[in-house]
């Protein structure tokens, strides 16, 4: 049986894993996390994806995913380790160097290596090459090594590691086609073939793009604001066009790939990249404007006197995930305002955030509040009702995703504030 040995065992490195275990594959899932590898051993999971836990325990019990904290000789390693920025906007390479040097006592004639973090375009060839090479053997001629990019949506990750098309860019031909020989074991979409540096330019491009057409979208919010218009109604018309498809306005734009890949870009060419940075700025931007809706919606009262229920903390509807998420920003800046903070969300453990007051419902803490604020729109909020109004000490509503029904609300004598409204 082939051996596989994955380094970095998070939301692709993990999936990534179980699914080569699920196809053929003896795997090695290496995490520099004590706690990450010792739960794998036991077939456990500490991320929430739909059916992955499943398919990982099913791995691990037939013994062809197993969890190391180191590698071990294999005929393909593969690298997903998280490539976040630092302060100043760079990439923050260090774990992709970690994981390359850790390969190199283990790198034998004919072995495959694929880079699959998302990295500034060169990465491969400038970074993990000459690290590789450092084992005494030529990249492309003794072994081979290729960039290929992960496209899949959190929230459907199984589903599209599998469906989704996939680009190999190799540096040689060779390396390339290994790499297209090894993921066709269980892709089934096309795989496509390229250079390493094209195919890192692919992935960052991919983001980048939807990061741009989120700030389009979140730009429109701000100026139908300003002209007292519905951004919600004035997009669901511009998209009747046949050739138009505005993005959906929202509180910012989080997770660990939309909000940071764009800045690779703007990395290896700052003179270039102009409108990727605005976009980024415009949409590091939402979190303040929501804070100034509240403010506007609040009026004269003190923001101490003010309890606020703010619904969702995750990046996004109906995942776990908190990284880089706007709705968790925006409770912090309200918070620094001086208002009382109750947040709900029921894919958030109710004591992730020490200081920070969760509960699993609204219904629960909605007591005595002035003001409801939608950040993530989980199924769960859907159901709510507007009946809630009769618990609370002022009837307020700040939708940032357009999830509530507004004419029920206002009905139920709510001011109810959509996005872009001051
Ligand atoms: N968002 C909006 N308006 C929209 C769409 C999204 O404000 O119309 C916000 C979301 O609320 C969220 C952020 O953008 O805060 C990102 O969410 P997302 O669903 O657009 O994307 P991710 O980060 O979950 O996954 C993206 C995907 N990339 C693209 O769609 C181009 C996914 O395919 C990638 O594999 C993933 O990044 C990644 O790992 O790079």
């Amino acid at each position: 049986m082939k051996t596989v040995c994955v380094i970095g065992l998070g939301y692709i490195g993990l999936p990534t894993a179980a699914v080569f275990a699920a196809n053929g594959y003896s795997v090695i899932g290496v995490d520099v996390n004590e706690q990450i590898v010792a739960k794998l051993c036991e077939g456990r999971i500490l991320i929430e994806e739909p059916g992955l836990a499943d398919i990982v325990q099913a791995a691990v019990r037939s013994g062809t995913l197993k969890a190391s904290s180191s590698p071990i000789p294999s005929d393909t390693f593969i690298i997903a380790v998280p490539t976040p920025i630092l302060e100043d906007h760079t990439a923050d390479l260090g774990a992709v160097a970690a994981a390359a040097r850790s390969l190199v006592p283990h790198i034998r004639p004919g072995c495959l290596v694929v880079l699959e973090s998302t990295s500034p375009p060169g990465t491969t060839m400038k970074l993990v090459l000459p690290i590789l090479e450092k084992s005494g053997l030529k990249a492309g001629k003794d072994f081979m090594l290729c960039y290929s990019p992960e496209r899949v949506l959190p929230g459907r990750i199984l589903s599209e590691l599998i469906k989704n098309d996939r680009v190999m860019g190799g540096i040689t031909s060779t390396s390339a086609e290994a790499a297209r020989d090894l993921y066709s074991s269980f892709v089934k979409g096309t795989i496509f073939t390229t250079d390493a540096t094209t195919a890192e330019m692919v992935k960052v491009m991919e983001n980048t793009f939807r990061d741009v057409n989120i700030a389009l979208a979140n730009e429109f919010a701000l100026i139908a604001g300003k002209l007292g218009i519905n951004i919600w109604e004035a997009i669901g018309l511009a998209n009747r066009h046949p050739r138009v498809n505005v993005l959906n306005p929202g509180p910012g734009v989080g997770g660990h790939c939309i909000a940071v890949d764009p800045w690779f870009l703007v990395e290896v060419a700052p003179f270039e990249a102009r409108l990727v940075r605005l976009a980024r700025e415009i949409n590091d931007g939402m979190p303040s404007h929501v804070v100034g809706l509240v403010a506007a919606m609040l009026g004269k009262r003190r923001p101490e006197d003010c309890i606020l229920v703010c619904l969702g903390l995750t990046f996004k509807a109906n995942v776990g995930d908190t990284r880089e998420s706007p709705a968790l920003q925006i409770v912090e800046l309200l918070r620094d305002t001086g208002y009382q903070v109750r947040c709900v969300d029921p894919h958030v453990p109710t004591s992730a955030f020490p200081g920070l007051q969760i509960a699993a419902s609204a219904e629960s803490s909605i007591t005595g509040a002035h003001l409801i604020l939608l950040l993530v729109d989980h199924d769960e909020f859907r159901m709510l009702m507007p009946s809630l109004g009769g618990e609370m000490a002022a009837r307020n509503l700040i939708d940032t995703r357009n999830m509530f029904d507004a004419v029920a609300w206002r009905t139920a004598g709510f001011r109810v504030s959509p996005l872009g409204h001051v």
